[in-house]
């Protein structure tokens, strides 16, 4: 009898230590993280360090902040996945305090019982070093402390400037505390300049107030490579310049912050990691296959569970519900489900129509998986059917998007699919009445058709041509608002269709191919019966 309660006992434990392990184990392993900072390193000059910073915590309300999310480049580079930390890679063999050498470190969230209570076990130095595979460790308080001389080498490598949103709280070695010590230990000038603006500084100075317009629209083309630059008080001050002494004071400010002196480099980190993430290695296009599949399941099922009286955020939530079920831990970036005119706003993540009655709804959404994220959009009637004007936007996108699609093959320029959309739009929206010439401007299609995915939903890259091995999504679409200078009845008609393309040698592969796209096949799938018609919730408003 002794002996079975002891083999019950053991049969208990055991099950509630499986239970307890039962975490995701297919995050990519640690030697993918080691091999990235490996080919970085190979990369970087001689006598240089690049500095890399976690994310930071960002706040929602009162004591309340918004879901933690890995900053992508430094989750690329260590794995690690907790806020307020800091990688070295060093371009030379350092030596630490105990004679042994290194080429890489990491500053991790100390360990801290009652923070663990409240907010999660932490890695700490020995859990980086185990799961990770650093062997460098050691926690932020000690890169704050430590007397680390970032002028002794010839160029420090960052990821662009700081954007000061890092919260100051009472951590001593919070994000915060360890970008200020950055900053003190590295003399950071928020003045210095990335390579485009220095190129657009230097038109500033050259520019005279007969040119000023030529040098203005050469910034404005500078600012599609750049963002920033939108924001950048000279070169808004320039743009409102239009006297000389005006302009001559302008040239004399953007020639001294030229000038400015620092071996820190902004342009060579992001660039580098633009190179390396822009090509997924297989481990990756795994995870990016199951994200991308896990969205096209959530397409289906809201196919077949559509109903004229649902509303944008129930359909929203079927759609994140599946993704849960996969195991898929967020949402690559806030859902987009927008009926009739709601689908002409590009980013409507409102999604707050009551019932989406007889309208198109655009519904473009992507699970995140691992970190890494799909981009699927899909465009239906709300009633299952879809009316005549539907179906004449829908196929000219449809046609778009597949004459697009076989332009994704090696070699090919990343910008040429966008044209042959554009051309077919183009044709279709003319052959419809709905512009007058095909050199007519209109604003029907105003957004481009491809970008990277990856940790990011629009991935970093060079966008120069196809390669074995990228992953893009390819998305044409037709917007017509309500107003539109056309006949009424094309009014409020949207329409988006968005897959998410592999390059390989033989041509492109589909991933959310999956999820039904032509008019035909939408319908089909539209006609099944769903399980969630059987899910009925009590009336809270009755009495
Ligand atoms: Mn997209």
């Amino acid at each position: 009898m002794k002996n079975f309660i002891f083999l019950l006992f053991t049969i208990f434990i055991a099950k509630v230590g499986f239970s307890q392990s039962t975490n995701p184990t297919d995050f990519l392993p640690k030697e993918f993280h080691q091999q990235r900072r490996e080919i970085l390193r190979s990369k970087m000059p001689n006598n240089s360090v690049a500095v890399v910073f976690s994310n930071t915590i960002r706040n929602r309300a009162n004591d309340v902040d918004f879901i933690f999310h890995q900053d992508p480049n430094f989750y690329y580079l260590t794995g690690y996945r907790e806020p307020s930390a800091v990688l070295l890679i060093f371009s030379d063999e350092q030596t630490n305090e105990n004679g042994k050498s290194y080429n890489e470190i990491i500053y991790v969230q100390e360990k801290n019982a009652t923070s663990e209570m409240w907010d999660g076990v932490r890695l700490g130095k020995e859990g980086t070093k185990s799961k990770l595979g650093f062997s460098e460790v050691k926690n932020g308080i000690d890169f704050i402390q430590s007397n680390i001389n970032f002028k002794q080498f010839d160029q420090v490598f960052i990821d662009g400037k700081f954007k000061d949103d890092y919260r100051d709280t009472s951590d001593k070695a919070s994000i915060y505390e360890l970008v200020k010590s950055f900053k003190e230990k590295s003399e950071y000038n928020p003045n210095i300049k990335n390579t485009i603006e220095s190129l657009a500084y230097r038109l500033i100075s050259k520019s005279t107030l007969e040119n000023k317009d030529e040098t203005k629209k050469a910034i404005v083309e500078l600012t599609t490579k750049y963002r920033g630059l939108k924001n950048d008080p000279f070169i808004l001050d320039f743009i409102d310049s239009n006297d000389f002494s005006l302009l001559k004071d302008i040239q004399r400010k953007t020639s001294l912050a030229l000038q400015i002196e620092t071996n820190i480099n902004l342009d060579f980190f992001p660039n580098q990691m633009a190179t390396l993430r822009e090509v997924k290695t297989d481990e990756e296009i795994v995870l990016l296959t199951k994200a991308i599949r896990i969205s096209a399941m959530g397409q289906i099922e809201v196919m077949k569970a559509m109903k004229s009286d649902m509303s944008e955020t129930e359909l929203q939530g079927i759609h994140e519900f599946v993704y849960k079920k996969y195991g898929a831990e967020y949402e690559g970036y806030p859902s987009i489900v927008g009926a009739g005119n709601n689908g002409c706003v590009l980013h409507y993540i409102e999604n707050s129509k009551t019932k989406v009655g007889n309208d198109l709804v655009l519904m473009d959404l992507g699970a995140e998986y691992r970190g890494y994220t799909a981009d699927v959009t899909r465009t239906i009637p709300a009633n299952g059917k879809f009316t005549p004007e539907q179906k004449a936007i829908y196929d000219v996108v449809l046609k778009a998007q597949e004459a697009g699609i076989a332009a994704y093959t090696i070699g090919t320029k990343i910008s040429e699919p966008k044209k042959i959309a554009r051309q077919i739009i183009n044709e279709g929206l003319l052959k419809l009445g709905i512009i007058k010439s095909l050199d007519e401007k209109h604003s029907y299609l105003p957004h481009g058709t491809t970008h990277h995915i990856g940790l990011d939903v629009h991935d970093p890259g060079n966008y120069k041509t196809f390669e074995k091995n990228m992953v893009l999504t390819m998305e044409p679409g037709i917007y017509i608002p309500n107003g539109s200078p056309c006949d009424k009845k094309w009014w409020g008609i949207a329409v988006r269709i968005e897959d998410d393309i592999l390059i390989t040698e033989n041509g492109p592969i589909n991933l959310s191919d999956e999820a039904p796209r032509t008019t035909k096949a939408i319908e089909k799938m539209m006609a099944k019966s769903s399980i969630l018609n059987a899910f009925i919730l009590p009336n809270l408003d009755k009495k």
